[in-house]
């Protein structure tokens, strides 16, 4: 899965690479050189305050000739905080092989062989320009650097593991883009994490911070176990692992519980499928049977047609609002039917209102979910923010043979009371933390168009309610004049302006309380669903200072 906002911004770079290429073409042919601006690059995520940088193919070999420059940017009035994860360039001179950070006060660099790099660089802009450039080498990973804002200074790489740290709790600031860092994790969330995982993947797999923000972690140190079971859960793999001194889990806000509901009547599904077993008998794979703790066959669809639009689904109805930060999955169940969902989005709706999708925070598009890879593991997925609803629908996109699910709420009542409150207090934080534009940054969050849409609306309907009165009391006072001054041609031209105007205002006026009462509708359901993420990050402890990793 690749998170739209990359592929976003990795197309509008494509396209400004596209264009520089071309004005060069056209004024000087020989500047090849520019056109390979990119071309050394390799894994990057980058959102508001924080992100990830890797040289081409790393870990692998980086390749011979290229040029990756780019300009990485926190919100104006921050300082930027530079800590390289590793740094393996092959060359003594640092000649044609170097790593350079540029700001607009200094230099830092070129760094490359074995000469000691500072782990850690505090500038003092809210911008640096990170050059990599390689010549003919037969060696070397190249770079993995991370950076956020001066807002986080427990900034850790995506390559911490636990096994670097001896404090039995802390907490660390995961920047955005660790997930596709090549590394392992053995564990899961419920029994803990073998401590030589990777800290920030395994907070990602266990649902704590979502790969395309990042965030705060808390982490708690424990004796070790036995066995360390791995599972799919959030696009993450973790693998089983074996005995170790120590192991690590993370500290949640407590809404993780499984929320019940009841097999018939609170389950629905779009068709059902109906088999006939070896001694002749119908088995019913009916809604009902969808509930992860039930033993037996789970529920099926009717259609097993491979090759058609997804419109199958599967309807839970909570009994009334709550809120669902995970849902678990299982294919069938059963070994002699290999069927599971592989891809699915999640619907939900309260009471009265529409289905709507749930989207993806840095993109606004519809999420797809990585589901099952065999009939029998549960996979997790957590909804980050959380989906706060009494309806929701699982509604499978990509399938094996036949739609097969057995599911698992996780969640928790709705709290009412302090939600608003810590919701205010971090959208005004975003919303100045996102004024600067960062070029990989595709679309607001949310929040960010929420709290501004009704921080415009509230300005902007008086000022339009006043303007449309005066206008309307000008138009008024110009029809009498012009009532008074027949034949004026002034009266008339007035006249046909102030109409003019009025025309313009009224729609634009309508527009606006339209736009009030979807945002506000909005910032109800952003209130509990940013609860999560505010309340976490309210919940951080005081940065502790560790020994530095190896
Ligand atoms: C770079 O070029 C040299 C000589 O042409 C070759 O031996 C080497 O394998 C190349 N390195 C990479 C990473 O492709
Ligand atoms: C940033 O630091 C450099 C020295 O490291 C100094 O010359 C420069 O004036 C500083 N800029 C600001 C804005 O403080
Ligand atoms: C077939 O289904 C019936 C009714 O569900 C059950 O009693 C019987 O044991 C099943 N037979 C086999 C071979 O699974
Ligand atoms: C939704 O319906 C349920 C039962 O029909 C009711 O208890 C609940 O108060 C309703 N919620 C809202 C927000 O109307
Ligand atoms: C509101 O927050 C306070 C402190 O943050 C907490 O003690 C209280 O239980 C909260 N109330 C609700 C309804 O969540
Ligand atoms: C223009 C305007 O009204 N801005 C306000 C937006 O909302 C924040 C917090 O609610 C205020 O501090 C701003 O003044």
């Amino acid at each position: 899965m690749v998170p739209g906002a990359r592929g976003g911004g990795a197309l509008a770079r494509a396209a400004g690479r596209g264009l520089l290429a071309l004005l060069l073409a056209v004024s000087a042919p020989l500047r090849l050189q520019a056109e390979e601006l990119g071309d050394g690059c390799g894994h990057l995520v980058t959102y508001q305050d924080s992100g990830t940088m890797t040289s081409k193919n790393y870990p692998g070999t980086y390749p011979n000739h290229t040029v990756c420059e780019k300009t990485i940017t926190v919100p104006k009035g921050k300082r930027l905080i530079l800590r390289l994860g590793d740094l393996d360039i092959e060359s003594q001179t640092c000649a044609s092989d170097y790593l350079l950070f540029t700001s607009s006060s200094d230099q830092y660099g070129p760094y490359c062989g074995s000469m000691t790099v500072p782990k850690e660089l505090l500038l003092n802009t809210s911008e640096v320009t990170v050059r990599f450039e390689s010549g003919s080498h037969i060696s070397g990973r190249g770079f993995l650097l991370t950076y956020a804002s001066s807002d986080h200074p427990d900034l850790i790489t995506c390559l911490e593991r636990a096994s670097h740290y001896l404090k039995t709790e802390y907490s660390k600031f995961c920047p955005a883009g660790c997930r596709d860092v090549a590394g392992d994790i053995s564990g899961n969330m419920v029994d803990g994490y073998r401590d030589t995982s990777l800290l920030c993947k395994a907070a990602i797999h266990a649902g704590i911070i979502a790969d395309e923000l990042g965030g705060q972690i808390s982490v708690l140190q424990r004796k070790g176990i036995s066995r360390y079971e791995g599972i799919l859960a959030n696009g993450v793999l973790s693998r089983d692992g074996s005995l170790s001194d120590k192991r690590f889990l993370f500290t949640s806000n407590g809404c993780s519980r499984s929320l019940s509901f009841e097999p018939d009547g609170q389950i629905r599904a779009s068709s059902s499928w109906q088999s006939v077993n070896e001694s002749g008998d119908q088995v019913h794979w009916s809604p009902g049977q969808a509930r992860l703790q039930d033993q037996g066959p789970s529920w099926a669809s009717g259609d097993s047609s491979n090759n058609h639009k997804p419109r199958e689904w599967l309807e839970i109805d909570l009994g009334e609002k709550k809120k669902i930060t995970g849902i678990r999955t299982t294919g069938s169940t059963q070994s002699n039917f290999n069927f599971y969902v592989k891809s699915f989005v999640m619907n939900f709706k309260n009471n009265n209102s529409k289905w709507k999708t749930y989207k993806g925070i840095v993109n606004n598009e519809e999420k797809v979910f990585q589901g099952n890879s065999n009939f029998r593991d549960p996979v997790q997925n957590n909804f980050i923010p959380p989906i706060v609803a009494r309806y929701v629908r699982v509604v499978p996109q990509t399938w094996h043979q036949r739609i097969a699910l057995k599911v698992e709420l996780i969640g928790c009542q709705i709290t009412q009371g302090n939600d608003s409150l810590v919701w205010r207090k971090t959208s005004q934080s975003t919303s100045v933390s996102t004024k600067k534009e960062d070029e990989t940054i595709t679309r607001p969050i949310p929040s960010e168009e929420t709290s501004t849409g009704i921080n415009i609306t509230t300005v902007a309907i008086p000022l339009v309610l006043l303007v449309v009165l005066v206008f309307a009391g000008m138009g008024i006072f110009a029809a009498f004049r012009k009532k008074k001054k027949k034949g004026s041609p002034y009266g008339s031209a007035e006249a046909q302006k102030t109409d003019c105007w009025k025309q313009i205002k009224y729609p634009f006026a309508r527009h606006q309380s339209a736009e009030f009462t979807i945002s506000y509708d909005n910032e109800k359901e952003m209130t509990q669903k940013l609860d999560l993420i505010t309340s976490d990050m309210a919940a951080s402890p005081e940065p502790v200072s560790e020994p530095l990793p190896p």
